[in-house]
């Protein structure tokens, strides 16, 4: 298993929408286990494909308790079938979106569709943060952000922050092959 890179904003990857897999085979697995590790140590209760900067409809998540024994629950093609007509907040953050957080407003109880890690088709029904974070996942596969569901005000205000950021590590990059030629 391997910790791969995650990507964030203003990488434009996150708003790709990701294609089904055809079938969970060894790749996808491999995948899995991979986004898994990166999870982990991370840490976050989630993660989908594409924030590895893979476009395939695979999602993991974990929202076990610190302390507790872990409980990894792998999905391909993940699809909610039901959601329930009441709602809650939840305070939510991204690994894409690092050191923001804000009040996100969603059905409490979801039921899901989806491949589990031997291709095996499966259902559950999930609350409070298990589906939260299937719905941000699932958000995710279509290039939705959690941030999409806030004020257009705060939304410009961190993707502004994320630009400014990333030219600034860019052009410190450009320096410094300037000056070390490295
Ligand atoms: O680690 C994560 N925590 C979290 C908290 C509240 C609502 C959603 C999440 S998912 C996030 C990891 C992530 O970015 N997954 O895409
Ligand atoms: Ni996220």
């Amino acid at each position: 298993m391997t910790i791969r890179p995650i990507i964030s904003l203003p990488d434009p990857r996150l708003r790709q929408k990701s294609e089904p897999v055809a079938r969970v085979d060894d790749g996808v697995r491999q995948l899995m286990d991979d986004m898994l590790e990166t999870m982990y140590d991370a840490p976050g209760v989630g993660l989908a494909a594409i924030q590895v900067g893979v476009p395939k409809r695979v999602v993991v998540i974990d929202t076990a308790k610190d302390g507790d024994e872990k409980h990894p629950l792998f999905l391909a093609n993940p699809e909610i079938v039901w959601s329930s007509e009441e709602k809650r907040v939840y305070q939510e953050g991204c690994l894409s979106i690092p050191d923001f957080t804000e009040d996100v407003e969603r059905p409490e109880r979801v039921r899901a569709r989806f491949l589990d890690r031997n291709g095996e088709p499966r259902e559950i029904e999930a609350d409070g943060l298990l589906a939260t974070a299937l719905q941000h996942e699932i958000d995710h596969l279509n290039g939705v952000l959690f941030i999409d569901y806030i004020s257009r005000l705060k939304r410009e205000r961190i993707i502004k922050k994320f630009i400014k950021q990333a030219k600034r590590d860019g052009d410190e990059r450009e320096t410094r092959q300037r000056q070390t030629g490295s």
